[in-house]
């Protein structure tokens, strides 16, 4: 059978499942899918196991006992008839008071258009909740490119084997973007020079020809170093510049006098590098043509990753480098994508209302919230959310400043719904659990935020146990308000054909399994970015002239908290999991072995930490418990938590997101997740009661 793999990745690999007896016993990518070329990452090779997992949730649940965390949670079995009515019951009685008390809560568990934001969307639009600003990953880079280019629009997958220079900025691709590697590696055999950016010394950046370990969050100011280098050497693209990027006081005359304060001993002092890195990167940008930047969203996830994502993508078309397929840059290619999110998601069912919209990154603050509370902007909340219907995420394990989104979890006034394939730390708060299929069992189509293809997942096993596809679920509870609107009528497949309105051909779609979207090879060779006059925005409305802003916490913005959290952590994904999914697949639990925390040794000698010793990471939030990792992965000054670890897996019951904070970005109020600082000495034994991670289940 074809299928896609639904994870939230860049990569969006065309599968092959072999299907024997009704039983799914292979998943393998697909070998004639470009991106994918018959390969996929140890995970997802994984998913029959996944799908198949003894802990798999086959059953709606309803809680009894109380809500704790950290204790083991009680659930009775019910049937669907009785859970739906249940959650029909609590959830109209809540919207015949105000239907804004209501809040869905979902991410990209699955990617797929049917199961990510279709039925559900014209469920909590036509019952009038809240809305959500779906923030959590990749909102301020978002932003940002289409603050510049006017939408998310890039490089195609293919052309990056055909580069001469490639920088890898804020991407840790062997982990996390495996199929671009394979044409990073392609372009390396070529003869093309890598070039790493990132405060980690990733297994990537170990591969590349040059490794640039620059402090978090200082982005912008190697962008503003880097267009200081190209514009006094007179490197610059006058013509391409002149033709396509916005012209006037306000365009790049505006950014070029930014730049030129920003000479290499500058940049170099508050990045963290020497002034001869930053000249050579110039150079090498500058001469090795076509250049091309793989910009991923690591770099984003700070105070000013925004501005920073805006000063990057501007370099491509200050040395013309968009002129050749394989120049120009790539951070998100989902804007290429015909798809009509107005067929899909029937906002119309709002009729005249217009709800409140809520930050998904802010809902530990959120959770707690009284109704009409002031908030810091001088409007007021709005009503207290009285229930919570999560889908497709975990936001206990995810969502920063855990210790409060887990406070707002355990009220017991709060009517929690989840849908899951497992018992996660966020089903393991609510009141009723629903089963929800995996890939393997439901139909779905995809596009991607790495490459130019649509694709189509079949369902390859009829579902186990009696887990329903989240479209069916919404659409029985759809019924079982009351809500008679046709929209709710239209099954899986239905929705397959609205997905892309009359722009992709679906027939064609269903028997290729995927297609590659008509693009021209070099898209803006000749300028004709979607933006009004199709010229590259440097003014950006509301936004300005692009700026280095450093972050939130740092020793050098915020010297007095330094003082006692000298550290600046990152807590970027562990290779072996997705997120929080995957941590509780056995055998990939055990290639990842516990929580640990990249310290170097210049800052674990002082504070007697060991390698594979316990730690206390703490800062005025919270504290983790996990193992120290003295490696020089991590740079003098910042110590690196990989993630996200389920919180019940770990030390002390919690994960890295105890120590993260809820301020927002510059642009696309994203969560700083790489924007923290801390301290760490080392831990006691565990306390009583707890086990370690490895003795878990
Ligand atoms: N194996 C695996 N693959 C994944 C995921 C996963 O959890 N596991 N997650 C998926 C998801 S949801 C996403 S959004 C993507 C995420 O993948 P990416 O978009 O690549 O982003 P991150 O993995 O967050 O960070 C990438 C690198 O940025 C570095 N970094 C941290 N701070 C900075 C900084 O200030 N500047 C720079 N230049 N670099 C910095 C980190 O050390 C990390 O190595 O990957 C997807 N793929
Ligand atoms: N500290 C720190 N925190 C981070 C990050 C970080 O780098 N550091 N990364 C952030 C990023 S980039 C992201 S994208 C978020 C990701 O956060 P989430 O979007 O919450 O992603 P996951 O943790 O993978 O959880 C997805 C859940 O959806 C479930 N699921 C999958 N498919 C389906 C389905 O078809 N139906 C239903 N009902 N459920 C399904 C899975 O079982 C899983 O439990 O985390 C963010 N949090
Ligand atoms: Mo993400």
């Amino acid at each position: 059978m074809r299928g896609a793999c639904p994870h939230d990745c860049p990569d969006t690999c065309a599968l092959r499942i072999t299907v024997r007896d009704g039983v799914a016993v292979k998943v393998q990518g697909d070998p004639e899918h470009p991106p994918t070329h018959g390969a996929l990452c140890t995970k997802v090779s994984r998913y029959a196991e996944r799908t198949y997992h003894p802990e798999r949730v086959l059953h709606p649940l309803r809680r009894i006992g109380p809500k704790r965390a950290g204790e083991a949670p009680r659930f009775e079995r019910i049937g669907w008839d009785e859970a739906l009515g249940e959650i029909a019951g609590r959830l109209g009685a809540i919207a015949a008071r105000d239907p804004e008390a209501i809040l869905p809560y979902s991410y990209a568990g699955t990617m797929g258009l049917l199961q990510g934001e279709s039925m559900d969307r014209r469920f909590f639009h036509r019952l009038g909740a809240s809305l959500l600003d779906r923030t959590i990953c990749a909102s301020a880079g978002a932003a940002a490119l289409t603050a510049t280019y006017g939408g998310k629009v890039g490089m195609h997958l293919e052309a990056f084997a055909h580069s001469r220079l490639i920088l890898i900025w804020g991407s840790h691709s062997i982990a996390s973007n495996l199929h671009f590697w394979t044409f990073a590696q392609a372009a390396k055999r070529a003869g093309a020079k890598l070039v790493c950016i990132d405060p980690r010394r990733t297994e990537t950046a170990d591969k590349c020809h040059q490794h640039l370990a620059l402090r978090p969050g200082t982005d912008g100011a190697l962008a503003l170093g880097l267009m200081h280098e190209l514009v006094v050497n007179g490197w610059i693209d006058e013509a391409y510049v002149a033709a396509h990027v916005q012209a006037g006081p306000r365009g790049w005359a505006a950014l070029r006098e930014r730049a030129l304060a920003w000479p290499p001993e500058r940049v170099a002092d508050e990045c963290g590098l020497t002034a001869d890195e930053v000249r050579g990167l110039a150079r090498d940008y500058a001469t090795l043509a076509p250049a091309a930047i793989r910009l991923n969203y690591g770099m984003q996830r700070a105070r000013g990753g925004g501005n920073a994502v805006r000063l990057i993508a501007l370099l491509p078309c200050l040395i013309g480098a968009w002129r050749d397929p394989a120049g120009g840059m790539l951070l998100s290619a989902s804007g290429w994508f015909p798809r009509d999110g107005v067929a899909l998601q029937r906002p119309q069912l709002l009729g005249a209302r217009r709800p409140r919209t809520l930050n998904m990154s802010t809902i530990g603050d959120d959770l707690l919230r009284d109704g009409g509370e002031p908030l810091p902007d001088g409007s007021r909340f709005g009503p207290r959310i009285e229930a919570i219907v999560v889908y497709n995420s975990n936001p206990v394990a995810v969502a920063p400043e855990s210790a409060k989104v887990v406070r707002g979890f355990e009220r017991a006034d709060l009517f929690t719904v989840v849908l899951e394939h497992f018992m996660t730390d966020t089903a393991d708060l609510a009141d009723i659990v629903l089963p929800a299929t995996t890939q393997l069992e439901h139909l779905d189509v995809h596009t991607s935020y790495g490459h130019t293809y649509v694709l189509r997942n079949e369902p390859a096993i009829a579902p186990l146990g009696e887990a329903l596809p989240n479209t069916e679920i919404f659409r029985r509870l759809a019924r079982r308000m009351g809500f008679d609107d046709a929209d709710f009528a239209d099954d899986d497949e239905a929705l397959a054909r609205q997905a892309f309105g009359g722009a992709v051909d679906a027939a064609a779609l269903a028997s290729a399994g995927w297609l590659k979207l008509p693009l021209p090879d070099a898209p803006f060779a000749h300028g004709g970015f979607p933006t009004a006059d199709g010229r590259v925005i440097v003014d950006a409305p509301q936004h300005g002239v692009p700026d280095y802003l450093p972050n939130h916490e740092s020793p050098r913005s915020t010297p007095a908290l330094a003082a006692r959290f000298p550290l600046a952590m990152i807590s970027p994904p562990a290779r072996h999991f997705l997120n929080s999914s995957f941590v509780n697949v056995r055998s990939l639990r055990a290639i990842e072995g516990r929580p640990l925390l990249e310290i170097h040794p210049d800052d674990a000698a002082p504070r007697g930490i060991a390698d594979g010793q316990r730690v206390r990471v703490f800062n005025d939030r919270g504290e983790h418990h996990c193992h120290a990792a003295v490696s020089t992965r991590a740079r003098p000054g910042v110590v690196v938590g990989l993630g996200i670890w389920w919180r019940k897996l770990g030390e002390d019951g919690t994960n890295v997101n105890q120590l993260t904070h809820q301020q927002l970005t510059d642009l696309g109020r994203a969560p700083c997740f790489y924007d923290c600082l801390v301290e760490v000495s080392t831990a006691p034994a565990p306390a009583e009661g707890l086990r370690p991670a490895e003795a878990l289940g």
